[in-house]
């Protein structure tokens, strides 16, 4: 029983060994610092990059209102990051950066298949999430529910912007819907999840055995979503939930700092 207990455990810490990427010594001795919001798509796009390589960075939360904590830039977006005081900004820009860092040798190579669904996430995914998450009034309490109490807010503010926000972004995501010619958001959201399922192809990733950064986009943006009504939704009548759960396992914990 034991060494079948080692050899399970082995097989689990090779399979672990196998999707994950070691840490990134290049970057052990940079101070890198993600101003972000908790909740924002783009900037967990970013984070789900930076955990997957296991690069270690700070994070400074942005009030979203007062914005006092990116004053200093001129960009007025989360994400922002900065590497030993480089300022990167737009996340798929601060991927780019990052990546062709990690592996300059692969970065002159491009794989189309990746860089196309890369454009699906910034020019697709992204524009179904505002109108789901606050699709109907309790949908954009709860997401607001989330964002305050993850994100860098007041007392007062936290209570006001909770129904404030919710009320006047579940009229933004109207405007939304109509500019994004989206009819159904849900039926839009199940529509993106599933061909997503099917660009996969069988494959354990889009990347094959390993995430690659169509996966790590996917994922990043999908993950303030998951737990809230439209995600669990979501995982329930798509098929998406595999995939998602293997990217969990992939990515690893945040090495914030
Ligand atoms: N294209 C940018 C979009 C960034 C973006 O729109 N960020 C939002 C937060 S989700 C933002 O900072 N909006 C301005 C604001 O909050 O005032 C990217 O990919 O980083």
């Amino acid at each position: 029983a034991g060494t079948m207990l080692f050899s399970v455990a082995a097989t689990t810490l090779m399979g672990e060994a196998h999707a994950k990427e070691p840490v990134q010594t290049k970057f052990l001795a940079r101070e890198v610092v993600l101003y972000q919001y908790e909740a924002c798509p783009f900037c967990n796009k970013v984070k789900a990059f930076l955990d997957y390589y296991d690069i270690p960075y700070k994070v400074v939360e942005v009030n979203p209102i007062s914005k006092k904590e990116i004053k200093w830039s001129d960009y007025k977006k989360v994400p922002i990051l900065t590497v030993d005081g480089r300022h990167l900004v737009n996340s798929s820009d601060i991927i780019d950066a990052m990546n062709s860092e990690i592996h300059p040798d692969e970065a002159a190579v491009s794989d189309e298949e990746e860089k196309k669904w890369r454009g699906w996430v910034d020019n697709h995914l992204v524009h179904l999430l505002s109108p789901n998450i606050y699709r109907s009034t309790a949908e954009a309490l709860e997401s607001f529910d989330y964002i305050t109490s993850h994100g860098n807010f007041s007392f007062t503010e936290r209570i006001t912007a909770k129904y404030a926000g919710a009320a006047a972004m579940y009229f933004v995501s109207k405007k939304l819907k109509k500019k994004y010619n989206i009819t159904d958001e849900r039926a839009s959201l199940y529509e993106a999840a599933e061909t997503w399922v099917d660009a996969l192809s069988g494959r354990d990733f889009l990347g094959g055995t390993k995430p690659n950064l169509a996966d790590l986009a996917v994922f990043g943006v999908l993950r303030p979503i998951r737990y809230l009504k439209s995600g669990r939704d979501m995982v329930e009548h798509t098929r998406i939930g595999e995939w998602y759960s293997r990217m969990e396992a992939a990515v690893n914990p945040p090495s914030r700092l």
